[in-house]
């Protein structure tokens, strides 16, 4: 029996040694330790012995399962090794080598359009704020005057979360309000805000995809009224289009967070189906607008009495589609390589006013 162990390991010790890759020092594995392997054989014959030679032989033949078992984990890990070695040894690279000169990439118009934006706003005095994607009823509904039963909560228009821990419902932002929200709780008024970013809405079809972007603008303080509103989102579609002359038509409207409401047209002529923005005498809608509904500041802490204000929405995709020509909304989103190369722009072309930013 002594022999018989002794004589075991030597024959699997060899067989591990001599295993040229990890398939082969599974076969060896099987051999000695698996269901019908040696060892395990073995194990099978204490039961018919006599309790004093069990203890002795089981003892030495627990060792020798031990022994194996490392020897062939330590031969396992010397492949791993090896292989891993072979590996970072070919797959080195120079990092000092030139960058290839065909490799240009190009910013997206929606990253374009955004910053154009904030250009524009940026010279009459507002600053650009964030927040999250992932918002909560408050801040996306309840606060922005949202009646309970308010269709735009229900399941089918928004994106919701699994429910959290905390029993807050949270949702994907269905726009850029939130923010504004955020602003008006944290910050003292004067504000002058703008916030660009993504939206998300459970909707799919030639003119919505599920995630698109807006900018919304918020401006709060003790005197703010209408024709303020009028005259900064004038001279920003006057900008943002280069019509210096460029008309505008408001028309009332309805929002739960604004009161009065309206949207904003610009002059544009559709003659021949062709779009063109300017003063031709026919009307193009442009973005939404209103002053700020007393529920919304009184939410945000703002007594109404005191502060009002004025916010504006409006889709980025949309504006980008009318000043670049983009005539299919999905492909914004399609990252279609030529598509891109085609509509992008150079990633050092920074918008400014001076820089000209209508091209
Ligand atoms: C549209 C219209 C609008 C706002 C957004 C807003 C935000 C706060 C308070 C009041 Cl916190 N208003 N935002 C106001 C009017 C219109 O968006 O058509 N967007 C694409």
């Amino acid at each position: 029996m002594t022999d018989n162990i002794d004589q075991l390991r030597g024959e699997l010790l060899a067989a591990v040694s001599a295993a040229q890759d990890a398939a082969a020092i599974e076969d060896v594995r099987v051999g000695a330790l698996g269901k019908k392997g040696q060892i395990t054989g073995l194990m099978a014959t204490l039961g018919k012995m006599a309790p004093d030679e069990r203890k002795a032989f089981g003892q030495r033949l627990n060792v020798l399962k031990d022994e194996i078992a490392a020897a062939l984990d330590g031969r396992k890990r010397e492949f791993e090794s090896a292989a891993l070695n072979a590996r970072l040894a070919s797959e080195h690279m120079d990092v000092t080598l030139p960058i290839r000169p065909e490799a240009k990439g190009t910013l997206h118009p929606i990253t374009q359009t955004m910053d154009e934006v904030a250009a524009i706003f940026g010279q009459m005095g507002f600053e650009v704020a964030d927040g999250p994607d992932i918002e909560d009823d408050f801040h996306n509904f309840t606060a922005l005057n949202f009646p309970p039963g308010h269709p735009a909560r229900e399941m089918h228009d928004t994106f919701f979360l699994p429910p959290g821990e905390d029993g807050n419902r949270y949702l994907l932002r269905t726009h850029t309000s939130p923010v504004q929200i955020r602003t008006m709780m944290t910050q003292k008024p004067p504000i002058r805000v703008i916030i660009p970013g993504r939206t998300y809405r459970c909707d799919y079809d030639m003119t919505h995809t599920p995630m698109f972007h807006q900018v919304e603008l918020l401006v709060i303080d003790t005197e703010t009224n209408m024709s303020h509103l009028r005259g900064c989102l004038q001279e920003f579609v006057r900008t943002y289009f280069g019509v210096d002359d460029l008309t505008t038509r408001f028309r009332p409207s309805f929002f739960p967070f604004t009161e009065p409401s309206a949207e904003m047209d610009i002059g544009c002529s559709r003659k021949g189906g062709e779009l063109k923005i300017g003063n031709h005498g026919d009307w193009l809608e442009i973005l939404g607008c209103g002053m700020v509904h007393p529920n919304v500041l009184r939410a945000c802490g703002l007594d109404p009495d005191v502060y009002q204000g004025f916010a504006a929405g409006m889709g980025i995709e949309r504006i980008a589609m009318l000043k670049y020509g983009i005539p299919d909304l999905r492909t914004f989103f399609e990252s279609d390589l030529r598509w891109l190369r085609h509509y992008g722009f150079a990633a050092l072309d920074i918008p400014s006013i001076t820089g000209g930013l209508t091209r």
